[in-house]
């Protein structure tokens, strides 16, 4: 069997950075506490005779024969083919944290039967999958069947273990034990780790083992960290995590959701010799042989052991598992799909006019200008800077009359300052973060002296939403959105640059229990701001530097502060995908924003063609960095990296139609190749081309001194068709022989001026002569698609000589006045002639214009309305 494991955990981190700043497994000591359990027999034996059944869940005790603390194991079926794993203690002295906020809803269960008992196993039915599950007593392991195939094994290799709570007095403290360097640096060091673990060990890990190879090597550690200049290929922290490991071959796809907000490490190794009962039972399975198979160990700080299986078996049906749990990515409003300007810092009122006014000049559009930290009050977030900017709303103004926005960032720490009216209702709510003595926690971050909001607090996020409301936020109109960042939380002198983990949060929980909840919960309550401030109508807009499982629900995500360095640029392309398969879809990475690298014209170029296909489009820059607008760099550069971000404009309807169907089904926007070729084998290790949708096939051009790429064309019996052939320089992008793409031709301003203009269709065929697709439209921007079903879903579809347009979805009644001017059929031959039927009207006959080399078919102007339900065929 070819097969392997594709895993996807987080970022995967990546320059300069000052690794000793940061933990290993080795200096965290829970994670060298858990790993020092080796393979081996389990010590817990599953209590068969507590089993108690109920229609959808098991529950029954595991005892640790060692230290005697028994653990309530629960097993609960769901709906769509999921499991769900539950471990505590059976009495914990008191609650353990299990995470809120994450799962969109408590899922739908279905049955569960006992259908066989022997003195030492259980085998239980789950649901209709035909999935059985077999629970062994002694030592404690659980296997997953499908028929006689072994999909997944829980505890194969007796790592499970459970710190129990204890009592207090028995604290112990967390500290490095590492001898090496002068005393300054051991009292440094201290302080980045000291950790008074006032409640114990809590830890809790559980092992894996699946078939297939895997990745091996050091573990990947989930902690959300601010990495300034993070280094490319290993695994250290960063800014966001996603507990899923999703595991692809041939086979099958199969997901492990861990949930978990606490520190997390996951270590991943492989193997066919020395196998465990797992994977002899493989290799007996697949009829000798030796089958590879996959050791999967989870381990993180505190809380439960909450774990949902997701058995796929497609990729297609893995998205929709996990998206059901946690949620699809939210339909951005419109404008946030197009080109977004960013600097650290636009200085002045006066700057951001010359910057607008310079995209009109040279005629490159762009929706979005930002503002940095350098525009509050001393970052006194919610303020301007009355100097640079004395007219906020003026500017506001002028770029709504310009159909653009503004983003302007809002950083979760809040300046200690008795003159601050945000910091004082803070306090004075009570809702800061605590130190474990009761007073305010307090960091250093860009304001100094700096106070975090306990964000995990329902009433602390009401608050927040409420400060976004038109007469809080000074200024703030319709056209101004929010970036979130420094969210992880990042504070500067904490250890790892970030919060003692023994800091206190609403509910008496430790900042260790809810670490990589911090910034999901800031970015859900920011986002939640902007959709009150308008009554509830208006769809939010916020990026959000950290995330974790869930967060595609309130926004995008970026890669944060990478370098301008080719590589940098190419991993963007892999850590975006990682995160599409994870649910958080809107995402890109942008030019080396995090330091004081400077990109030469040429990689300037390549990065805006790389952003031009990623899903969140912005060009942002360092403060110590020359600027970088698009007009900077001669006219030969101008003009390529308009033709970048035209191309971008000319395709929104095909984006936004694509994050539609992400919003409602999960699948990814922007994905890896084997999702869509699930047994093609050469596909699983390309992350250097993607696909946007199912359509368009990318692969921009990473390397320096490059004119172009070796590109694979996946698909036996496939056509793909170059889409910008023609151009110099071009971005080698294709589409899909059977797809149909609606773009928009004449490219303006910003989205907005372009919002009525009419649809060309790219019709690409099969070598069937066949092709499909569709288009989502609404008004851009508010919830009415959903409230109101104020929507057109229109499908198109093109057999026997025939282009076909009809509704996809008769729920939604939305009128547009935009028309279609243009059908552009890609591998076509010529027609003798070309006739339009619309329903009650005589037939008409279309111009066309055919280029034999290129078999390309153009039909102009069919003229009909974007709604109305036309054919069209060639005779
Ligand atoms: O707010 C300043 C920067 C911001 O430009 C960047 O995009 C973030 O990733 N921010 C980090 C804080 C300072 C980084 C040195």
């Amino acid at each position: 069997m070819a097969a392997l494991v594709w895993m996807t955990l987080c970022l995967a981190a990546a320059f300069a950075v000052d690794r000793s700043n940061f933990k290993t497994c080795e200096q965290s000591s829970f994670c060298k506490r858990q790993r020092s359990v080796k393979p081996g027999s389990s010590p817990y034996r599953a209590l068969l005779e507590s089993l108690q059944l109920s229609q959808d869940s098991m529950k029954l005790q595991l005892i640790n024969e060692v230290n005697k603390v028994p653990l309530l194991l629960e097993l609960v079926g769901l709906q769509g083919n999921m499991t769900r794993i539950k471990i505590n203690e059976l009495s914990p002295l008191r609650p353990r944290y299990e995470v809120p906020d994450v799962l969109v809803r408590d899922p739908p269960t279905t049955w569960l039967a006992v259908t066989g008992r022997d003195e030492n196993s259980v085998e239980l039915s789950l649901g209709d999958s035909g999935h059985k599950l077999i629970l062994t007593g002694k030592p404690f392991r659980m296997d997953l069947l499908q028929g006689r195939e072994l999909v997944l094994s829980v505890n194969p290799r007796g790592l499970l273990h459970f710190e129990h709570l204890r009592h207090r007095k028995d604290s112990f403290s967390d500290k490095v034990s590492s001898s090496v360097g002068s005393l300054w640096d051991k009292i440094k060091k201290l302080q980045r780790y000291h950790d008074p673990l006032i409640a114990g060990p809590t830890s809790v890990g559980l092992d894996f083992s699946l078939p297939g190879e895997g990745l091996g090597g050091d573990p990947y550690r989930l902690y959300n960290l601010d990495v300034f200049q993070y280094e490319l290929y290993n695994l250290m922290a960063l800014y966001g995590s996603v507990p899923l490991l999703l595991a692809h071959n041939t086979q099958r796809t199969l997901g492990i959701f861990w949930l978990n907000a606490a520190e997390t490490w996951v270590d991943i190794s492989s193997n066919t010799a020395g196998k465990t009962l797992f994977g002899k039972m493989l290799d007996y399975m697949h009829g000798g042989g030796e089958t590879p198979q996959t050791d999967v160990r989870w381990m993180s700080e505190s809380g439960i052991i909450d774990v949902f299986l997701l058995l796929g078996p497609a990729p297609s049906d893995v998205f929709r598992q996990y998206t059901a749990l946690t949620g699809t990515q939210a339909l951005p409003p419109l404008f946030a799909m197009a080109y977004h300007q960013s600097r650290w810092n636009y200085n002045d009122e006066e700057d951001v006019a010359a910057v607008d006014e310079g995209f009109d000049t040279h005629d490159i559009p762009c929706d979005v200008i930002w503002l940095d930290i350098e525009h509050t009050d001393g970052k006194r977030y919610f303020t301007w800077d009355t100097n640079k900017f004395p007219q906020p709303r003026n500017m506001l103004g002028r770029l709504a009359a310009k159909r653009r926005k503004m983003v302007s960032i809002v950083d979760p720490h809040i300046k200690v300052d008795s003159g601050y009216q945000v910091h004082n209702e803070i306090r004075s709510r009570g809702f800061y973060v605590k130190t474990k003595d009761g007073s305010d926690y307090e960091g250093w971050c860009w304001p100094g002296s700096a106070g975090y909001p306990d964000f995990t607090n329902p009433e602390m996020r009401t608050w927040w939403a409420s400060m976004f409301s038109y007469d809080q936020y000074e200024a703030s109109m319709e056209n101004l959105y929010i970036w979130n960042d420094m969210n992880e939380p990042s504070v500067f002198n904490g250890p790892e640059v970030t919060m003692y983990k023994d800091a206190l949060h609403q509910g008496g929980w430790e900042h260790r229990d809810v670490h990589n909840l911090y910034g999901l919960y800031v970015q859900m309550a920011t986002a939640q701001g902007l959709e009150q401030r308008s009554g509830g109508l208006e769809r939010p807009f916020v990026l959000s530097r950290a995330f974790f499982a869930g967060s595609q629900r309130y926004g995008a995500v970026w890669t944060g502060d990478n370098a301008a360095e080719w590589d940098h640029m190419k991993i963007s392309i892999p850590m975006c995908l990682s995160l599409a398969l994870v649910g958080i879809s809107f995402c890109g990475g942008e030019c080396g924003a995090g330091g004081r690298l400077s990109p030469d014209a040429e990689l300037l170029v390549r990065w805006y063609q790389v952003g031009a296909y990623q899903p969140f489009y912005r060009a942002h820059a360092h403060l110590d960095t020359v600027r970088r607008e698009p007009w900077l760099f001669g006219e030969e550069n101008k003009a390529l990296i308009r033709a970048a971000i035209r191309q971008r404009y000319a395709l929104l309807p095909y984006w936004y139609t694509t994050f539609y169907h992400s919003y409602r089904s999960g699948q990814p926007v922007m994905r890896p190749l084997w999702v869509e070729y699930p047994d093609d084998v050469t596909t699983f290790s390309i992350d250097d081309q993607f696909l946007i949708g199912n359509a368009l096939l990318v692969h921009p051009v990473t390397e320096q001194g490059a004119q172009g790429v070796q590109i694979y064309l996946p698909g036996k019996g496939e056509v793909w068709y170059d889409v910008h052939s023609h151009q110099k320089h071009h971005i080698p992008a294709y589409q899909r022989g059977g797809s149909i793409v609606p773009r928009k031709e004449r490219v303006r301003r910003s989205s907005d001026c372009m919002y009525h203009d009419p649809y060309t269709l790219y019709v690409a065929l099969s070598p069937q002569g066949t092709a499909e697709g569709d288009l989502f439209i609404d008004d851009g921007h508010t919830y009415n698609f959903e409230s109101k079903a104020q929507y057109l879903h229109r499908h198109f579809s093109f057999a026997s000589n025939t282009l076909t347009a009809r509704s996809a979805d008769s729920k939604g009644i939305f009128e547009s006045p935009a028309w279609i001017e243009r059908v552009v059929i890609l591998g076509a031959g010529k027609p003798a002639a070309v006739f339009l039927r619309q329903p009650g009207m005589a037939e008409t006959r279309l111009d066309f214009q055919h280029e034999p080399e290129t078999s390309v078919l153009t039909l102009r102007k069919p003229g009909v309305n974007i709604g109305a339900n036309w054919s069209i065929s060639l005779r």
